[in-house]
């Protein structure tokens, strides 16, 4: 086990924020060289496993906003810089006197002219606050898409990149007690050395897009832990605590009430602590009984309470075993795209629905592609049992030949792992979707299913791949499918190529002896468009496509498990078929107004009754 902690900063730019005239109503931000001469490198973001359940204040809510598409504010507000009240220096911008944007949420759907607005945004609001002696507040982000810089009362306190993992930053020596102001810059520009890169097939949704709180622990205190059911027959449950700042000798304990069941371990050098304690009368997780546990995990001054289920997950030859079973993935793949509203999801309600949806369809299985998803949607996946696929945008073709990509990868898995490795829902990482086949690439993820085997040996590494066609076989041969331990393809077949039929005569050939699951296929239609199954983006047509799949499935022995894309339509800038996309992928099997097309059923129908895959 690797435990990354903090990281060093990226680009070790150093803002300021100067003088703030009255408090809420004007900040000026200062001169980036100027800055760079005087203040110290910042100290990264650190990674706080179930940060969502510590005790916090949250910053949700309206911020006020100052939209700056030349990325302005990061330079040319100096010239204005205020230094005593009452000064007549020129002054060009009034946060007070500003429009506002909710927190959290895109900044796309709030606002008709920031739909396709990609560049920087400006948020400000006030907070009162009352620090307590010997603790450490963090301001806690939610994600921020795609890089972010954060000040408090003037002082700069961290930036980040990565759209769709959450960070916390130490505000600790720039918050005080009373009245505070906050300054945060997010820039959702695309660039071609990030993760992901200029292209995708979903919208590029910008702002503070996710929940902001402040939460304050003690000055030692756990900020990440693992806790899981070692592998096997028996009621073993392994893993760590690492307490930040915690001494040598120190105690940490791991209480699960309902199993009577307690664990003292000594931190070690380092601040790890190793758990291991036998329970009895444990109920496995599973999609059938998706039993939570009420976990106390303490050291110190430190306390904090989580919701974590147990169960095993392995392969053995072609089979995937859920608690020591041969477990078959009937599923759906999702986007964080919100039921109804549109925008991004980021509400337990959101969660309720869109799993709600998976689940009504006879779903125990979720792949959130193709990034990271918001903790509601993990906590709502371990309340209602669905098992999930959790995916980093490696997506199409970045930069694989540049090394600072390669470190931006790793940095979200870092974050993803270590926010969510206690969910007992997630079972499978994904390094990558759709990348194309050649030896840079390989390396490049190969690096990364390492990185991912090091942080977190329990789960199942996996990537969605592309397969190439010899007549009417499908052949998978990627050799990246040796770096993992359970295959993702995806196909089109009657949609990108061939017609629906043609499934049934598509045959499949795979070069390893692993677990397969489909990780995408489907077809578009307009909900409630109908005609002959003939008719491209008619339901019939969609609903065509699954029946003849599923007929296709049922002749491919190694198959375990099906992500049909996709469970919602979802907003995608490349799809502008006037009357039918309208800015919308509609590969849905359900609208983005929540109407359910004649292919949910279909697909319903064949999970319901178990009738393609393996039964179990
Ligand atoms: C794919 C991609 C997915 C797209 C989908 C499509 O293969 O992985 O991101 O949205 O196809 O609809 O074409």
């Amino acid at each position: 086990m690797k435990l990354r902690l903090a990281r060093p900063c990226i680009d070790c730019i150093v803002y300021s924020l100067a003088v703030f005239i009255p408090l809420a109503t004007l900040i000026c931000i200062s001169n980036l060289a100027s800055a760079q001469s005087t203040q110290p490198t910042l100290p990264a973001p650190i990674v706080i496993t179930g940060a969502d359940i510590r005790q916090a204040m949250s910053l949700n809510g309206e911020w006020a906003t100052i939209v700056d598409p030349y990325s302005n504010g990061f330079s040319s507000y100096f010239r204005n810089q205020i230094t005593e009240p009452g000064d007549n220096k020129l002054v060009e911008y009034n946060f007070a006197k500003s429009p506002t944007l909710k927190v959290p949420g895109d900044w796309n759907t709030q606002r008709d002219s920031l739909l396709y607005y990609e560049g920087t945004i400006w948020y400000q609001r006030d907070f009162s606050y009352q620090p307590k002696e010997h603790t450490h507040i963090f301001l806690h982000i939610g994600a921020a898409n795609y890089k972010s810089w954060f000040w408090v009362n003037a002082k700069k306190v961290c930036e980040h990149e990565g759209g769709y993992t959450s960070f916390n930053c130490d505000v600790t020596d720039a918050v005080h007690a009373g009245a505070n102001f906050m300054v945060a810059a997010v820039d959702n520009t695309r660039r071609e050395d990030n993760v992901p890169t200029l292209k995708t097939d979903w919208w590029n949704y910008g702002g503070l897009t996710r929940n902001v709180s402040l939460i304050e622990v003690p000055e030692a205190f756990i900020d990440q832990y693992d806790l899981h059911l070692k592998r096997g027959e028996g009621s073993e449950i392994e893993g760590w605590v690492h307490v930040n700042g915690g001494k040598s000798g120190e105690d940490v304990q791991v209480e699960i009430p309902d199993l009577h069941a307690k664990a003292t371990a000594k931190v070690g050098d380092g601040g790890l602590a190793a758990i291991h304690f036998e329970v009895s009368g444990l109920e496995r997780w599973s999609p059938e009984t998706p039993k939570l546990y009420k976990v106390k995990v303490s050291a110190g001054e430190d306390t904090l309470e989580d919701l974590i289920g147990f169960r095993t997950i392995e392969t053995r030859g072609t089979e995937i075993l859920l608690n020591g079973k041969p477990v078959f993935l009937r599923g759906v793949c999702i986007h964080a795209e919100a039921p109804y509203r549109t925008g991004r999801a980021n509400t337990d309600k959101d969660a309720e629905t869109l799993l709600g949806w998976a689940k009504e369809m006879g779903a125990n299985y979720v792949r959130l592609a193709h990034y990271p998803h918001d903790e509601t949607m993990l906590r709502a996946a371990d309340r209602m049992g669905l098992l999930v696929w959790s995916e980093i945008p490696v997506y199409w073709a970045i930069q694989f030949d540049n090394p600072k990509v390669l470190a931006k990868a790793q940095q979200q898995l870092d974050e993803e792992i270590g926010t969510s490795r206690n969910h007992a829902s997630i079972i499978l990482w994904s390094m990558a979707n759709e990348t194309p086949n050649n030896e840079t690439r390989t390396q490049f993820i190969e690096t990364l299913a390492q990185h991912a085997r090091e942080l977190d040996g329990t789960r199942l590494i996996t990537a969605a791949l592309l397969v190439h066609n010899e007549g009417n076989t499908k052949v998978l041969d990627d050799p990246l499918g040796k770096a993992l331990d359970v295959i993702g393809a995806n196909e089109y077949v009657g949609w990108y190529e061939q017609t629906p039929a043609g499934a049934d005569t598509t045959q499949w050939r795979i070069a390893y002896d692993k677990p397969l699951i489909m990780s995408e296929f489907g077809g578009g239609a307009k909900a409630g468009l109908h005609g002959p199954a003939t008719q491209r983006w008619t339901e019939e047509y969609q609903a065509d496509i699954y029946r003849h799949q599923i007929g296709m499935f049922n002749r491919i022995p190694q198959l375990r498990g099906l992500s049909a894309w996709i469970l919602m339509d979802f907003r995608s800038p490349t799809r502008n078929l006037a009357d039918i996309q309208d800015g919308f992928n509609r590969k849905g099997l359900i609208s983005d107004q929540g109407q359910k097309k004649a292919a949910f059923y279909v697909l319903q129908k064949a999970y319901l009754a178990k009738t393609v895959g393996k039964a179990e």
